[in-house]
């Protein structure tokens, strides 16, 4: 039996002020989908099938360079952080994974399968950090981890790594990702060649510990906390790493690692193209790395990205299977609300995704005509499909209304008045 950390009655009590609107709701957007052959049931299947993994570290509080405010009621620890994932996943039903970063999520992988056992959740990607330093390692990462001139600096970051895969193993994860904050702030203080040769060494050698069924994903990321040159700094430097690691390595797209207005949905293409797609960071942004809300600023954007997603499904693209995870930092909302909703933005886009015509999509592009190649993406775009999202909530045994049941159950006053006030807490922008 589950473990549920949001009562069913409270979902059942809750669901059953909404069900009556959603019924006539649901039933009028299938009349209309249905004018243009689209069954609503279908669509409503498949988005109830789509997945979304939810951090571990971004169900604490965030916080900038400058501060963190914390919240009330955070996580103390991973079993918390677990408890935390649990309500996202009871009221949308979309998160049923969660994705660990090491050493903050340390612990016995007895004890971490048997918590995600016990709350129905299952583990996606390990994430390692050799961005700081943890407090009783031999080497610093300050100049570097896996690229450091150092060869025991870089052979302790590898060695850290293979420690994911272990524990990672252990507790049924099978990706590592693989972030790294080395780079130069001063030009010269750095061999750009040699450099990226040591990185390339030392990710091989995190290569050759990946179990057979493992996948290694590598995530670009433009400027920060380097900022005159990083060693992973774009897509092209990251295909060049997924080509040259072997074909267990793919390549991680965080959508708020790329300079602004960078179409990312063409990178996406090409990634899928060349069969390097590994999966995506979900997030928003407005400036840099500024890990908002998924669909909070530019939800064209993610609509954009769904659309080459779908028309690699569409194409039967042979091994398409990339993993959906959410990296995000919440510094002035309750994290589990944007947590929720950001699952729910990105079922939207994906759902949205669905509906395009693609059969008219490729006669509009063979003749030419832009703007009704256009309009066709616009069309499906500009479909409400909350119906959609909240009959497959409903149908999985979720809330209709996720945000207005969560807090209704009074959970954040509830482990509010558990835990004890958390003053630092983990770090969350990655
Ligand atoms: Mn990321």
């Amino acid at each position: 039996m589950t473990e549920q950390k949001i009562a069913a009655d409270v979902i059942s009590a809750e669901n059953e002020k909404r069900a009556g609107a959603l019924k006539s709701d649901y039933a009028a957007l299938g009349e209309k989908l249905a004018r243009n052959n689209i069954d609503i049931d279908a669509v409503t299947k498949q988005v109830a099938e789509f997945f979304v993994a939810v951090p571990s570290w971004g169900v604490g509080t965030g916080g900038t360079r400058f501060a963190r405010f914390p919240g009330l009621g955070e996580p103390c620890n991973i079993f918390d952080k677990l408890e935390d994932c649990s309500v996202i996943n009871e009221l949308t039903r979309a998160t049923p994974t969660v994705s660990l970063h090491i050493p903050w999520d340390k612990a016995d992988p007895k004890d971490l399968k048997a918590k995600g056992d016990a709350l129905g959740l299952s583990f996606d990607a390990m994430n390692s950090n050799t961005f700081s330093d943890a407090p009783d390692q031999t080497h610093s990462y300050k100049y570097g981890s896996l690229s450091h001139v150092d060869a025991a600096t870089r052979a302790q970051a590898v060695e850290h790594n293979i420690e994911c895969i272990e524990l990672g193993n252990a507790i049924g994860s099978k990706a590592l990702t693989v972030w790294i904050g080395d780079g130069s702030n001063f030009p010269g203080q750095s061999n750009f060649t040699r450099q990226f040769e040591r990185y390339l060494a030392s990710m091989a050698d995190i290569y050759k510990a990946l179990p057979e069924d493992w996948r290694l994903f590598s995530e670009h990321k433009m400027y920060e906390p380097a900022f005159y040159s990083t060693v992973v700094q774009d897509w092209g430097t990251n295909f060049l790493i997924a080509q040259t690691l072997g074909p267990k390595a793919f390549c991680l797209v965080d959508l708020g690692h790329h300079a602004p207005n960078t179409n990312i949905e063409m990178i996406v293409a090409r990634l899928i193209q060349f069969g390097k797609l590994g999966g995506f960071h979900f997030n928003d942004s407005k400036y840099g790395d500024d890990d908002l809300d998924a669909g909070s600023v530019e939800p064209y954007r993610l609509f954009l990205v769904f659309n080459e997603l779908v028309d690699a499904e569409h194409r039967g693209v042979k091994g398409f299977h990339p993993a959906h995870m959410i990296d995000q930092s919440h510094n002035v909302t309750d994290p589990i609300e944007s947590l929720i909703s950001s699952a729910n933005e990105i079922r939207r886009a994906y759902a949205q995704a669905l509906l395009v015509d693609r059969t008219a999509l490729e006669g509009f592009q063979s003749d030419n005509d832009a703007l009704m190649a256009t309009e066709t993406l616009k069309r499906a775009y500009r479909t409400d499909v909350e119906a959609i999202l909240a009959e497959a909530r409903r149908r999985a045994g979720g809330a209709i209304d996720p945000v207005a049941t969560y807090r209704a159950s009074g959970y954040r006053a509830q482990v509010a008045a558990e835990r004890p006030a958390v003053k630092g807490g983990s770090g969350g922008i990655v």
